[in-house]
């Protein structure tokens, strides 16, 4: 059978998406047919090229006329976008893709995962570096209890865009259409990364309480049209959290991190040994095995790695691109057999809750528990 998508956006996220369903045919041929059927978004002139450039049959400048047309919607957009149009879907009984992180507010990502429980279809939080090979290759050695008893989490994203004055105000800058800076774009990434590697129960459990600072550097953009408008969001954030079973854990994201780019990093200490990964070396992970002095950098290529035999030999390594191929495999293979996906709502709404409880703690300047 093959599944019609409808995709709102086609910007940055738009392009990603696109290029992995355009991959899947050729490199996931188990994966299910999938048809790109219409592009949506408001500006008619950039949507037709777009649709031309990314492979979509049809355009709409409506998400009202689409959502209860196609067998998936995607919701690509920027964050303030992400409820109503999702919610109807939901309500419509069309399985939904949503981009990270899931809304603005805990509030709205809520209503927004109890419309997908409701619907009882597939729901999935766009959170792609789950699913890059070497981060999957930590989860098992990890839940294979080789690291032990897990004492600390490291988790920090760093990226310089924001670093210049001059650089123009979007809507990531503002409280109302983001809901925050870089706690909630990258941030919410960390948080979910360690949710997924280290939050079962038997590792750290889920974060319980943080200690949260938020910090603006520039609090007024230029518009590009000689004006300017303030930004009311975080220009970077640092968290103490404190896990279920005592894992203490360590985040920090920046968008003025001079020289970063795109450098998240991961660090994991357990009692019998360590990890570290970082994104701008995607297909390594560093590990510190019980009785070895020093950490071995295990290139995550070989055939049996997660994903990898889907692509090339060992050592051909992949790219950032590659996890929303793998990302996108994954969901629409769950929607093809109508089975659950992860990182689903609950899953977006966990790291809500965990965004929210940092601004709580910055506005009261305490630690905050989690509700
Ligand atoms: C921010 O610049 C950003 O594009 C995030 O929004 C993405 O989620 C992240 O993967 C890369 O950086």
């Amino acid at each position: 059978m093959s599944l019609s998508v409808g995709v709102l956006g086609y910007r940055f996220m738009g392009r990603a998406h696109a290029n992995a369903l355009a991959r899947l045919p050729m490199f996931f041929p188990e994966a299910p047919d999938v048809e790109r059927q219409v592009l949506i978004g408001r500006d008619e002139d950039a949507l037709a090229d777009a649709a031309d450039r990314l492979g979509f049959a049809s355009t709409a400048t409506d998400w009202a006329d689409v959502v209860d047309e196609v067998d998936v919607f995607y919701n690509l957009g920027p964050n303030h976008v992400h409820a109503e149009p999702t919610i109807a879907a939901l309500e419509a009984g069309t399985p939904v893709f949503c981009e990270k992180p899931l809304a603005p507010t805990l509030e709205t990502a809520e209503e927004m995962a109890t419309a997908a429980r409701e619907a009882g279809v597939p729901a999935g939080a766009a959170f792609n570096y789950r699913f890059v090979p070497a981060i999957q290759y930590a989860k098992n050695l990890l839940e294979a209890g080789e690291l032990g008893e897990i004492h600390h989490v490291r988790g920090r994203y760093l990226q310089d865009w924001l670093v210049d004055p001059a650089a123009e105000w979007s809507w990531r800058n503002d409280e109302e259409l983001a809901g925050s800076g870089a706690l909630g774009d990258l941030g919410s990434h960390t948080v979910d990364l360690l949710r997924f590697l280290v939050g079962n129960d038997d590792l750290a459990g889920e974060i319980e309480r943080v200690s949260g600072h938020l910090r603006t550097f520039v609090d007024e953009r230029p518009t590009g049209d000689g004006g300017t408008r303030p930004v009311t969001v975080d220009d970077a954030y640092s968290a103490q959290v404190e896990f279920a079973n005592g894992t203490m854990g360590t985040l920090e994201a920046s968008r003025f991190a001079t020289g970063h780019k795109n450098d998240h990093t991961i660090e994991v200490h357990g009692s019998k040994g360590s990890l570290k990964f970082s994104l701008e070396r995607l297909n390594e992970l560093e590990v510190l095995r019980e009785g070895n002095r020093g950490y071995e950098t295990v290139l995550v290529t070989d055939e049996d790695d997660p994903y990898v035999d889907h692509w090339w030999p060992p050592g051909h390594v992949i790219g950032w691109e590659h996890t929303f191929v793998h990302e996108n495999y994954e969901f629409l293979s769950a929607v093809d057999a109508g089975e659950e996906y992860e990182p689903s709502f609950e899953d977006g709404l966990a790291a809500q809750r965990v965004l929210d409880a940092v601004e709580r703690s910055d506005e009261r300047g305490e630690w905050v528990s989690l509700e």
